[in-house]
């Protein structure tokens, strides 16, 4: 099937990559650069998500985690660019772990971070989280929240994950609930706790967040409080940047920059955003903060000689009200080569140079000649060369792969998460 289709595509794709090919200097660099660079998809984002007002199913949902895996291994298989999972636990409790480390590999996948859940309370649960987990006033709860960071650590071990993303919903929603010196003394101590039981090789990120489901304050609530807390327990900890975490109008490259420079910049959660922490998928609202970004990380890293590909964490976490959520979750990846793509382009010696000399006009114009160059032939290139599809939501729609998943499936099958 990919053969095929990539066949009936390749006059047009060859025309359009030699164009655009013609004038790139590195390009087996950039290519290579490209199939290297692998995102994780969140366990929790393959079904349809909802909102409180309501949620629609698409149906053909995977309704267990070995079809989770199944529909990751599908996305991998189209554009070669999927290669790890997030799992969320307790919304993905591996049952069998070595028949669910063989199905993964099969797949060619691997466990990416894995995530705590200390913001809903599960059925027989002792203590409530109404009012915060680690930050919580009762020493009860918080053990109780390092106990279950512990047993997620337990989890990441068997199936080989390498880190721990901690998002604490924790805060208040109303000034005078909550003393904020004595909850970020609580949620440090607690989170030394969980830090103190990461093997040596081990990293854990800590996700900040503005607001929701708290509305007055976050006990993690922006990157530097993050970056407070992950310098204060040690090199193993690092910040997370969720791109729908932060308030209206932040530069959130400019924030990536600094984490990158002070060496704590641990990965991303991708997604996008009009107001709050909408989900949409990536690239669709404001490309040009996503290429702005990809410019500020390319730049840091290759200051620090860093491993593009492997020395942070590449995570989507979006949600799918309206899309069908793996053609969601491709175009998704898709936004973000394309933001990757643009920033190899840019003419780092120029920019500098425009810039030493002030000459702010120049410096937007190299920015912008790689913003505006079309390099989705140089993304499809890499796919095709990677052995996926050159147009990956193309030939899912053609092989009419979520009616084939209704069929095996069923209309009903929900999947666990948001
Ligand atoms: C919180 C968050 C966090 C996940 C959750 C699903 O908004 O971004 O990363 O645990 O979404
Ligand atoms: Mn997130």
């Amino acid at each position: 099937m990919l053969d095929e289709h990539n066949n009936s595509l390749l006059a047009a794709h060859k025309r359009a990559f030699d164009y655009t090919s013609a004038g790139v200097d590195n390009l087996n660099d950039i290519l290579q650069k490209l199939m290297d660079f692998q995102i994780a998809i969140p366990s929790w984002a393959l079904g349809t998500g909802g909102t409180r007002f309501g949620r629609f199913s698409g149906g053909g949902e995977p309704g267990s985690i070995e079809e989770k895996i199944e529909d990751v291994g599908l996305l991998h298989t189209l554009n070669k660019s999927s290669g790890a999972i997030s799992l969320h636990i307790p919304w993905d409790i591996p049952e069998n772990v070595q028949a669910i480390k063989t199905l993964t590999a099969q797949y060619g996948l691997r466990f990416d971070a894995m995530n705590s859940n200390t913001f809903q309370d599960q059925p027989g649960q002792q203590h409530s989280y109404k009012f915060g987990s680690l930050q919580h006033v009762e020493k009860a709860v918080r053990q109780q929240a390092i106990d279950h960071n512990k047993e997620v650590i337990k989890h990441g071990i068997v199936l080989g994950s390498k880190s721990l993303t901690v998002w604490l919903s924790d805060g208040s929603c109303f000034p005078g609930q909550l003393n904020f010196r004595k909850a970020f003394q609580r949620t440090l101590e607690a989170l030394a706790a969980i830090y103190a039981a990461l093997p040596d090789d081990w990293k854990m990120f800590v996700e900040y967040k503005a607001f929701e489901p708290n509305f007055y304050s976050m006990t993690v609530g922006d990157w530097g409080q993050s970056l407070l807390y992950a310098n204060k327990l040690g090199p193993k900890a690092l910040t997370l940047v969720d791109l729908g975490h932060h308030l209206p109008n932040a530069n959130i490259e400019q924030i990536v920059a600094l984490l990158l420079g002070e060496g704590k910049l641990g990965g991303f959660h991708f997604n996008d955003s009009k107001y709050g922490d909408d989900d949409l998928t990536v690239g669709s609202i404001n490309p040009y903060q996503l290429f702005l970004i990809f410019n500020e990380l390319v730049e840091g890293m290759d200051a620090r000689g860093m491993d593009h590909a492997n020395d942070l964490g590449w995570m989507i976490d979006a949600s799918h009200n309206v899309k069908d959520p793996l053609e969601d979750l491709l175009q998704s990846v898709e936004a973000i080569k394309i933001a990757y793509a643009q920033a190899l382009l840019v003419d780092k010696k120029a920019l500098t140079a425009a810039q030493d000399r002030n000459d702010t006009a120049l410096a937007q114009e190299i920015l912008q000649q790689a913003y505006r160059t079309d390099v989705r032939s140089l993304v499809a290139e890499a796919r095709l060369r990677a052995g996926a599809a050159l147009q990956p939501i193309q030939l899912f729609r053609q092989q009419k792969v979520r009616q084939h998943l209704i069929k095996e499936r069923g209309e009903k099958t929900v999947a666990t998460g948001l």
